[in-house]
């Protein structure tokens, strides 16, 4: 509903804590005991990757995994949650080691497309028709080893694949420019709006805009929301933060620039972002130091801090705000919104 926001976090952002220098530091949690955390921490959607849903899905029949889907929909019926969406993890898998659908391997790229499929299915069964689509390793390490033509050529058919499967689900594609390759060839909201265009549904095909993915393609989050709002194509989003060009470090939303998460809060509630039913995803991770017992409050916090700045940008005055704008004293107006800031 406009002007009501309700938040929804995946299974994988209560985690062990693992980095790419050193091992877990804290203990696995169980998916149910994940789920039982959902409304103590205020939060009533749960995202998924396909394999959250259905750990074991290769090695299952399509009628299988629809069947333990289908399971995973009663535990979430009796935690009282919502499944928001279904992303297919096409990234862990060796078959996908040089990507899914732009592989330079046929067996390969067929196996991303069959995954979709199932990753579909998988959808259907916990009654939500949203797929997200972050095409983690549709890009290259090294320029030469794939023609950039031919793999926006694949990702287009590995589309229309899906769309066609399901005349009824939508794909919000999550654009990331970097990591885990070098370049992705989907890296802006721009890029994935132009090839969802040119699909065989273009209606049904919008984005997940992630604060983090738009700042590490030296972009402004809240500008990305906007441009897709006004396309009608902001479909979920991953709020979170980054402290500048580095790994992806999915910190507490607003922990680094609170003016920067002011505006997202912002251009969300001004276009009425939600009313069509859509989620305030937070795509958050802990910190590594953090003790097993505490290890959830980087989601607490993150809502927390949205609903607060929530308050702040309804607490501009629009007519203050127009006065300075028509004067153009651009000079008070960041003197202002500071104001409020620091109030
Ligand atoms: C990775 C992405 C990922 C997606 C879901 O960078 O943020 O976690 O949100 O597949
Ligand atoms: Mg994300």
């Amino acid at each position: 509903m406009a002007g009501e926001f309700r938040f929804s976090f995946g299974p994988w952002n209560i985690h062990e804590g693992a980095d790419p220098f050193g091992p877990t530091v804290r203990e696995s949690i169980g998916f149910n005991q994940k789920l039982a955390e959902y409304k103590k921490l205020k939060f009533d959607g749960v995202q998924f990757h396909d394999d959250d849903a259905v750990p074991n899905m290769n090695e299952l029949t399509s009628a299988q995994i629809i069947q333990a889907a289908k399971a995973v929909k009663k535990r979430l019926d009796d935690h009282g949650l919502t499944a928001e969406f279904v992303a297919p993890r096409l990234w862990e898998d060796p078959r996908t080691v040089d990507g899914g659908y732009t592989s330079n391997d046929p067996a390969c790229r067929e196996y991303a497309r069959e995954r979709s499929r199932r990753c579909i299915d998988i959808a259907r069964a916990l009654d939500t028709k949203l797929i997200v689509l972050w095409l983690s390793r549709e890009g290259t390490y090294i320029r030469e080893s794939k023609d950039s033509v031919l793999a926006t050529e694949r990702l287009l058919a590995a589309l229309n694949d899906m769309l066609e499967y399901d005349p009824e689900i939508r794909i919000a594609i999550e654009p990331k420019p970097n990591e885990p390759v070098d370049h992705t060839y989907i890296p802006t909201t721009g890029h994935a709006l132009a090839l969802g265009a040119r699909t065989v549904d273009p209606s049904r095909v919008g984005v997940n805009i992630e604060s983090a993915h738009a700042i590490l393609a030296g972009l402004d989050p809240s500008d990305e929301m906007g441009f897709a709002l006004s396309a009608g194509k902001l479909w979920t989003v991953h709020l979170n933060d980054q402290n500048g060009l580095k790994f992806d470090q999915d910190k507490t939303f607003g922990a680094v620039d609170l003016r920067r998460a002011l505006n997202q809060v912002r251009i969300l509630d001004q276009h009425e972002y939600g009313k069509n039913g859509e989620w305030v995803g937070l795509d958050v991770k802990a910190m590594r130091t953090q003790k097993a017992e505490v290890a959830t409050k980087h989601l607490r916090n993150s809502r927390e801090i949205f609903l607060r700045l929530l308050e702040i940008s309804r607490s501009l005055k629009q007519t203050d705000i127009d006065g300075m704008v028509g004067e153009r004293d651009y000079e008070e107006l960041e003197m202002y919104v500071l104001g409020k800031l620091m109030a």
